[in-house]
C-alpha cells in the first residue's frame, strides 16, 4: 500500500516527505495506521548522522500512537482496531532477559531493529523499489509502518493520542528513571540535567515520588518557567555560575544530591551529574544519549567515596505490560502529558518541529497525518 511518510534520505539533510510503498505484515508482524507521533531529540541524533546504528534511507519517528489495520500469521495479543503505541523497547516474555525480572531490555527483536530491518532481515519500506530501512523497530514518521508484535502495547481506545504518543518515549523515559532505576523516595534530593521532553518528566516522576528539592539545571532559561510547574524548587543556569556546575549543586546541599539525572546527551554534563551525586550515596543515571566516539570519565575517587554511575533505557519500563496503565494514568490525571505538547502539526510540516528543538523553542512538537 502507499503512505506518506518523512523520509531521510542522507544525514543531516532535511527529511523528505514522499509516498513510500508499505509490504503486508508478515508472520508475527502487525500493520499500523499513525495517527500522531512526537519528535524527541533521538530522531535529531540520528538524522544528524552521530549516530553509530544510523543507516540511511530511513523512516524516522519512534514516540508513537496509532490504530492496528491488519496483522500478519501467527498474531494473537492484537486485532484490527485496537489502538497501539509502538515501541522501541519491545517485550516478548520469553528472552533470557524479559524473564530474569531484573531490565526491560529484551533482545527478542533488537539485533534486527538496529540494522533497521524486520525480524526476518528484510524490510517492509521501499520507495521507487528501493528499500528504506525502519527505525529503533517503530519509523513512525510513516503514516503507515509495520511493526513486530512483540513491539506494541495496546491501550484504552478512548486514550487521546495527540498527548499519549509522549508515552511512546520522552515521558515514560524520564518518569520511568525516577521510579524503576534511581528508585527516588519520599525527602530524597534530585539534580536534573537539560529540561526538554526527558528532564521535564524527569521532574514530574520527582514529585510524583514526593522528592524533597527539585534542583531543574539548563543553559535555556526559557525552560525553567514549565520547570517549576512540574515541582523545581530550584531553576540554574550553569552560564550564570563562573565555577563548574557540580560545585555549584554540592554548595546549595551541603553534600551534593541523592540523585542526579543527565537528559542531554552531553558527556561533560554527565560527568558533572555524577560528580554532584553525594558521597557516600548518591547516584547519577545515564539517560542522555551520546554520539558516536564519546566517552565518559571521571577520577575513580568520586566512585571509591560511594557514588554509583547508572543508564536508563525507556526508563525501565516493560512495554507491553506496563505501558498501558500508565495510559490509564494520564486519562486520570495522574501523568500530566498536555503541557509537553507546545507544538502540533502536520506531518508535511515536520522539518520545522526539528528547527523548532534545535532552537531551543519547543518541548514537544506532535506530528499528526
Ligand atoms: P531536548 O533537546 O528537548 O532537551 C535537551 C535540553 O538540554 C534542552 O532544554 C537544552 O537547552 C538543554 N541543554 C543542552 N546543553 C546543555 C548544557 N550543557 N547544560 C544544561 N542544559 C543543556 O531533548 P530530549 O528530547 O529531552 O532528550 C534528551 C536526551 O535524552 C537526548 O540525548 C535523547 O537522545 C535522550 N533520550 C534517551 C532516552 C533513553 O531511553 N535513554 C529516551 C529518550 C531520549
Ligand atoms: N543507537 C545508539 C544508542 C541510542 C540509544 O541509546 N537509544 C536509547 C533510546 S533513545 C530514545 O529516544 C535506548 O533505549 N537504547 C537501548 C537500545 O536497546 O537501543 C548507539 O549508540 O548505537
Ligand atoms: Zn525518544
Amino acid at each position: 500500500m502507499k503512505s506518506r511518510a518523512a523520509v531521510a534520505f542522507e544525514p543531516g539533510k532535511p527529511l523528505e516527505i514522499v509516498e513510500i510503498d508499505v509490504a503486508p505484515p508478515q508472520k508475527g508482524e502487525v500493520l499500523v495506521k499513525i495517527s500522531h507521533t512526537g519528535v524527541c531529540h533521538t530522531d535529531a541524533f540520528t538524522l544528524s548522522g552521530a549516530d553509530p546504528e544510523g543507516i540511511f534511507p530511513v523512516v524516522l519517528g519512534h514516540e508513537g500512537a496509532g490504530v492496528v489495520v491488519e496483522v500478519g500469521e501467527g498474531v494473537t495479543s492484537v486485532s484490527p482496531g485496537d489502538h497501539v503505541i509502538p515501541l522501541y523497547t519491545a517485550e516478548c516474555r520469553e528472552c533470557l532477559f524479559c524473564t530474569s525480572g531484573k531490565t526491560n531490555l529484551c533482545v527478542a527483536v533488537r539485533a534486527t531493529q538496529g540494522k533497521g530491518l524486520m525480524p526476518d532481515g528484510t524490510t517492509r519500506l521501499s520507495y521507487r523499489g528501493q528499500p528504506i530501512y525502519h527505525y529503533m523497530g517503530c519509523s513512525t514518521f510513516s503514516e503507515y509502518t509495520v511493526v513486530a508484535e512483540v513491539s506494541l502495547a495496546k491501550i484504552n481506545p478512548e486514550a487521546n493520542h495527540e498527548h499519549v504518543c509522549l508515552l511512546g518515549c520522552g515521558v515514560t523515559t524520564g518518569i520511568g528513571a525516577v521510579h524503576n532505576t534511581a528508585k527516588v523516595q519520599p525527602g530524597d534530593s534530585v539534580a536534573v540535567f537539560g529540561l526538554g521532553g526527558i528532564g521535564l518528566a524527569v521532574i514530574q516522576g520527582a514529585r510524583q515520588a514526593k522528592a524533597g528539592r527539585i534542583i531543574a539545571i539548563d543553559t535555556n532559561p526559557s525552560k525553567f518557567e514549565l520547570a517549576r510547574s512540574f515541582g523545581a524548587t530550584d531553576c540554574i543556569n550553569p552560564k550564570e555560575h563562573d565555577k563548574p556546575i557540580q560545585h555549584v549543586v554540592i554548595e546549595m546541599t551541603g553534600w551534593g544530591v541523592d540523585h542526579s539525572f543527565e537528559c542531554i546527551g552531553n558527556v561533560n554534563v554527565m560527568r558533572a551529574a555524577l560528580e554532584c551525586a553525594h558521597r557516600g550515596w548518591g547516584q547519577s543515571v545515564v539517560i542522555g544519549v551520546a554520539g558516536a566516539g564519546q566517552e565518559i570519565s571521571t577520577r575513580p575517587f568520586q566512585l571509591v567515596t560511594g557514588r554509583t554511575w547508572k543508564g536508563t533505557a525507556f526508563g525501565g519500563v516493560k512495554g507491553r505490560s506496563q505501558l498501558p496503565d500508565m495510559v490509564e494514568d494520564a486519562m486520570r490525571g495522574d501523568i500530566e502529558l498536555a503541557p509537553f505538547v507546545t507544538h502540533t502539526m502536520g506531518i508535511e510540516e515536520i522539518n520545522h518541529a526539528f528547527d523548532l528543538m534545535h532552537e531551543g523553542k519547543s518541548i514537544r512538537t506532535v506530528v499528526h497525518y
